[in-house]
């Protein structure tokens, strides 16, 4: 690491020339912009005018895409239906686009999976979730807009079993299959969304359909003998007051314990013969406040309701979150190729929708992640699946370092605008820290109001990502450590765009969440994957999660800069520095 010992991280400002100089190197950019002048560096995706589209990251190559749709493994085939808009940069006339893969990572499109073409769903075909057949058929259940706008749930099989990429879908006649009727009071506008069903031990299938009744969100749930006629049950799988409507919901099992192997939908279905020790997850993303929220808790089978161990839908925002970030209407699927589930997650601009439209794209993907209980049971763990790092090449790794208090130090040799770097802390006296506030309650106000500007003891530290190289422009992922009122130490994550572009017009809202580690007795680490316009970053080996949109003008087309830095009063170790530029991802 080229290391500046600098009193104050902000100096570093002044050892550039200046506003003059600032000045003039953004016109200066913004004319490359115009002129297309393409990214420095062979593995940087950024081209034409458009520096921020994604190197690794799953995106198509123009138009609006939003929520993925009935993902999952065929035939040793990964595929992904995403809502996609055909005609623009702007949510509308959604079709499920579809692609495939063998890895995850590098992906094919194969056209338009499912589309607008009967009553049951000629006003739009909305999320939807896959379930596998006791024949092994891949069977999709999607929402129909109809002609009245009504929300209906529709189901859709290949029409070739035998073609692993599923090129074809073939509609059921009998759609809609699951419809509001003035019987059963469903509303038709908030009525939507199935998940992958799962069959009890009775061989009878269940599903759950988001939904609310005034301002109570809920899982409505229907049950099937044969897929295709489908009851509503008397009371909802879960609900919760005063949440609004509940989108896109998942629920699947998880081990107990803290291993990482995932477990099928049905897995305590007919097939089971030994009791294993699970827990039941429910993810709903909250209309209102566009944040993917879920709780952790008891399923009971023989009557169909799911009790969570602590009720944080309830709690709203404080409630836990796969991601702290900009990350909404994600989905799991089991992956029996590799025996795990998988998390994706779709991650909406941060810009106006003037620069959508200019721009010709909106919306991209996550980074796959795994996902698994945590041994103490409490919160789920992520982390980027294994594919991922294939894309690494050109590395660095650095020796242990001390970060200085006021230190900014440069992290050379690799594209930062297109890499992966993994950053871990070694263990804190804290008895250095800042008391933690007791009104100091919200992560996300706390990030905001304590940016990576502000000086504390225990950090400010972390990386300074997408930096131009006077630091005007800089996205900060770092920690703080507080001392909480029992003495024990409190661990904050922020994710800080204020100053990630000299764009005033985007949202650069801070981010922040707790991360539930001890680091007087373990590292901290930090992973961030860092794409053009997107940052990824993952805490404390994945359990807590912060993912920001942000659009510099200066750190784009090989501009950028990466950087580690301590802006506390305490010097923290850098026991581990690695980064890798990225190679580019194959996605058609
Ligand atoms: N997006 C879909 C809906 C879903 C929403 C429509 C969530 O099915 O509720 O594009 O982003």
């Amino acid at each position: 690491m080229a290391s500046l010992n600098l009193f104050s991280f902000f100096a570093l400002l002044f050892l550039c020339h200046g506003a003059l100089h600032l000045q003039a190197s953004h016109h200066h950019v913004y004319s490359r912009l115009q002129d297309g002048v393409s990214a420095v560096g062979s593995s940087s995706s950024s081209s034409k005018g458009q520096p921020y589209r994604t190197g690794y990251h799953f995106q198509p190559p123009k138009n609006w895409i939003n929520d993925l749709s009935g993902p999952m493994i065929y035939k040793g085939i990964y595929h992904l239906f995403y809502q996609y808009n055909p005609k623009g940069a702007v949510w509308g006339n959604i079709v499920w686009a579809h692609s495939t893969s063998t890895d995850l990572i590098n992906w094919t499109p194969q056209g338009y999976g499912i589309y607008p073409s009967h009553p049951s769903d000629i006003n739009g075909t909305w999320s939807g979730s896959t379930t596998f057949l006791q024949d092994g058929t891949p069977a999709i259940l999607y929402t129909g807009i109809n002609p009245k706008n009504q929300q209906v749930q529709n189901l859709a099989v290949p029409k070739n079993r035998s073609d692993p990429y599923l090129k074809d879908w073939v509609k059921n006649l009998k759609n809609p299959l699951m419809a509001p009727t003035p019987q059963n009071r469903i509303n038709a506008s908030s009525f939507r969304d199935p998940t992958t069903a799962w069959m009890g031990r009775d061989k009878i299938w269940r599903v759950i359909i988001g939904s609310k009744v005034d301002r109570k969100g809920m899982a409505v749930l229907y049950t099937s003998k044969d897929f295709v006629n489908w009851v509503r049950a008397d009371h909802p799988l879960h609900s919760t007051d005063g949440t609004g409507m509940w989108e896109c919901p998942d629920f699947f099992p998880v081990l107990v314990g803290g291993y990482k192997n995932g477990l099928d939908t049905s897995k305590l279905g007919p097939k089971v013969k030994h009791v294993l020790k699970v827990k039941h997850v429910l993810k709903v993303s909250l209309d209102d406040t566009k944040h993917d929220h879920y709780t952790i808790g008891k399923y009971d089978p023989f009557v169909d309701v799911y009790t969570p161990d602590h009720d944080g839908l309830a709690d709203q925002d404080l409630g836990m979150r796969y991601d702290y970030g900009k990350y909404y209407a994600s989905k799991t699927f089991f992956d029996w190729g590799k025996n795990r589930r998988i998390l994706l997650g779709w991650v909406n601009e941060s810009s106006t929708e003037d620069d959508d439209v200019a721009k010709g794209w909106a919306g991209v993907h996550t980074i796959p992640r795994k996902i698994w209980l945590d041994k103490s049971g409490k919160q789920l763990v992520q982390w980027p699946i294994e594919e991922v790092e294939k894309l690494r090449e050109k590395g660095v790794k650095k020796p242990c370092q001390e970060l200085k208090p006021g230190s900014v130090h440069e992290v050379t040799g690799v594209t930062a605008e297109q890499a992966d770097v993994e950053i871990s802390f070694g263990k804190l006296d804290l008895s250095k820290a800042e008391k933690l506030d007791p009104s100091w309650t919200d992560p996300q106000a706390l990030c905001t109001r304590k940016g990576a500007s502000v000086r504390g003891a225990l950090g400010p530290f972390g990386l300074l990502v997408l930096g131009s190289k006077c630091m005007q422009e800089y996205t900060a992922v770092f920690f703080r450590v507080f001392q909480g009122h029992d003495g024990k130490p409190v661990v904050l994550m922020c994710s800080d765009q204020s100053k990630s572009s000299r764009n005033d017009e985007n949202d650069k809202a801070s981010y922040g969440t707790f991360v539930d580690v001890n680091p007087a007795l373990e590292n901290l680490s930090l992973r961030t994957l860092i794409d053009h316009s997107i940052v990824e970053s993952f805490g404390a080996h994945g359990k807590s999660v912060i993912t920001a949109r942000v659009y510099p003008l200066l750190a784009i087309d090989g501009a950028a800069h990466l950087y580690a830095f301590n802006n506390g009063t305490q010097s923290v170790k850098a026991s581990r520095l690695s980064a890798w530029s990225m190679k580019k991802a194959r996605i058609g």
